[in-house]
Order: C-alpha cells, then sequence, then structure tokens
C-alpha cells in the first residue's frame, strides 16, 4: 500500500471508492475503524466547504460511516483535526477528501491553511 494513499479524488473517482466499499478495505490514512466493519448499515456523509465554511458545522455520525468534504471554493481547504485524529489532504476546487469514523469521540477541526474556519464531528457507536 502507498503512503500516498489519496484522501483526494476526482468526484467519479471518489463515486468509484464507495460503490466498492463494501467489498474493500479503505486505504490507511483513513483513522482506524471500529472492528464492526460490518460495512450494510454505514452511511456516506457530505459535508460541503463554501465560503470558508464547513456546511453542517457540527456532523454527528456513527463508527463506521464515510465522512466526505466537497471544496466548492477557488481557495484550497483542507478538513484537519485538531488532535491529529484524521487529516484530509488539500482539496482544490471540486476535490473530494474522506475518511471512515472510528470510536466514539468528538473531534474538532480546522482548514490548515484558515484556522477561523472551524468544524466538528460527533462520532457515535454504530449499534
Ligand atoms: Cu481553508
Amino acid at each position: 500500500m502507498s503512503l500516498r494513499s489519496p484522501l483526494r479524488k476526482s468526484f467519479y473517482q471518489h463515486l468509484m471508492l464507495v460503490s466498492l466499499a463494501g467489498a474493500m478495505s479503505f486505504p490507511p490514512t483513513t483513522f482506524a475503524a471500529a472492528a464492526d466493519d460490518g460495512g450494510d448499515s454505514s452511511t456516506v456523509h457530505r459535508i460541503t466547504i463554501e465560503k470558508f465554511k464547513y456546511g453542517p458545522s457540527i456532523l454527528k455520525v456513527k463508527t463506521g460511516d464515510t465522512i466526505e468534504w466537497v471544496n466548492k471554493d477557488f481557495a484550497p481547504h483542507t478538513a484537519t483535526a485538531l488532535d491529529d485524529v484524521f487529516k484530509t489532504e488539500k482539496l482544490k476546487r471540486g476535490d473530494v477528501g474522506m475518511i471512515v469514523a472510528g470510536a466514539p469521540q468528538t473531534i474538532d477541526y480546522t482548514c490548515q491553511f484558515h484556522s477561523n474556519m472551524k468544524g466538528q464531528i460527533v462520532i457515535e457507536s454504530g449499534d
């Protein structure tokens, strides 16, 4: 597996990745998924980055869910956890970054280029 595992995907690549998600494991740069990777009930959540804001800025998910950020600004952005639990690559306009939610926890994140941008992921148990 490559260390340059592509968190940044074109939209079409991303769709392919998601459609295969039930049959494959995610790249190692996604942060630790919990033991339950049955996948059938997992959900994909989309956060839109627009006008230097994450929408929604607070997102509740369950362990095993996929979270994706799509950048609609001309400026590049990231979603970077304050405690380094996850980070996307630099997302240019139209790029999509994704992670798989790990153990239940609350994670604050920001953009590495714009520290005034704030978001929060609340991960709840998938049971
Ligand atoms: Cu930014």
